[in-house]
């Protein structure tokens, strides 16, 4: 009974920190923005599968680890190249507006061909993956990458310059490790994008894993128990980095969460500059009618992202407006346009 009661306690002792999650709110393909549904809602087109909540996937053997909770395919497949800069911009919150909120764990990113199939159709449960970069502890080991993160960094890959043509799935996972003292513990967010890589390269991946399948529970890079002990030397879990590896990947400035979602609608339209307009138009879209993101409704969908320049001419003014990624971020200081990052001490206590 004494035993009982002291776990007990513990519980009641470690229960006040829960709740603090997040979710990849847009990733940016050369400067391009494509913003993602908040998790569980429709809102819009977008090449960001959707998950269904904040939570975090927990266990190696989960079905959910391979693309989020829940993951539906999306309804877009972007256009990238060979070398090309992706960015991650991830977000703290059901509903976004504050930055991620953890700050011990890796990085990963991974990427996986959809063969044959529209990345749009591609059941992400066959997926092939290579791993393209990953970031744990910074020199010196006292803190992680992940900790710019929770400063409201993104995260940037540049992409392998031979990669072959064709639809892909870029998988960027952040692992949690705070609560993984304990076997179990590890708090996985995976997010996966669907993208259309051009040019003509011919690389491809000497050796692809599965998820589930790449990870165990007791891995050492996922269940940790002397992750705050000074001189802790991280293990990545999973596979080496890929021959087909990014050129660089880092943390990178914030990028402000405000694309527009892409209308969804075959309007290349004579008029560019009202593209922006026309998406931030409530509703009109077929896509937001029908937001379905069953594989069926997708297949609908499928046009869209056939036409790939609509929501690259939707997204390119208000991307041209800012300038690149870099000019961007400088931009963001002063911007009070920042409408989906809270200040810092606002963010500090919502973790
Ligand atoms: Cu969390």
């Amino acid at each position: 009974m004494n035993r009982l009661s002291a776990l007990f306690i513990s519980f009641l002792a470690v229960a006040p920190y829960v709740s603090a999650h997040g979710f990849l709110g847009q990733i940016s393909v050369d400067g391009t923005p494509y913003r993602g549904n908040l998790p569980g809602k429709n809102q819009g087109s977008s090449p960001i599968r959707m998950v269904s909540d904040i939570s975090p996937v927990k266990g190696t053997g989960n079905p959910d680890i391979t693309c989020g909770l829940s993951a539906q395919p999306a309804a877009l497949t972007v256009p990238a190249n060979p070398g090309s800069n992706i960015t991650f911009q991830w977000e703290g919150g059901q509903d976004g507006g504050s930055d991620w909120p953890h700050n011990v764990g890796p990085l990963m990113t991974y990427m996986a061909s959809c063969g044959s199939t529209d990345c749009s159709n591609f059941n992400a449960s066959g997926a092939k993956w290579f791993k393209v970069a990953q970031s744990g502890q910074k020199p010196g080991g006292s803190t992680w990458y992940q900790a710019d993160i929770m400063q409201g960094d993104s995260y940037s890959v540049t992409l392998d310059q031979n990669l072959a043509p064709g639809g892909y799935l870029i998988r960027n996972e952040i692992i949690s490790l705070q609560l993984a003292t304990s076997q179990g513990g590890a708090e996985f967010y995976p997010a996966c994008a669907q993208l259309n890589i051009g040019g003509s390269g011919n690389g491809q991946p000497q050796s692809t894993v599965s998820f589930p399948g790449a990870y165990s529970d007791t891995d050492p890079g996922i269940f940790t128990p002397n992750v705050y002990n000074p001189g802790f030397v991280y293990q990545f879990p999973g596979p080496a980095l890929s021959n087909l590896q990014a050129v660089s990947f880092d943390t990178t400035p914030a990028v402000s969460i405000d694309a527009n979602f892409a209308s969804g609608v075959a309007a290349p339209s004579a008029a560019p500059s009202t593209a922006a307009a026309q998406s931030s138009a409530p509703a009109a879209a077929p896509s937001s009618a029908a937001p379905a993101p069953a594989p069926t409704s997708s297949a609908a969908a499928a046009p869209a992202s056939s036409a790939a320049p609509v929501s690259g001419s939707s997204t390119a003014s208000a991307s041209s407006a800012k300038g690149s990624c870099r000019v961007r971020a400088k931009a963001n200081a002063t911007n009070p346009d920042r409408r989906r990052h809270f200040s810092r001490a606002t963010r500090r206590t919502s973790h």
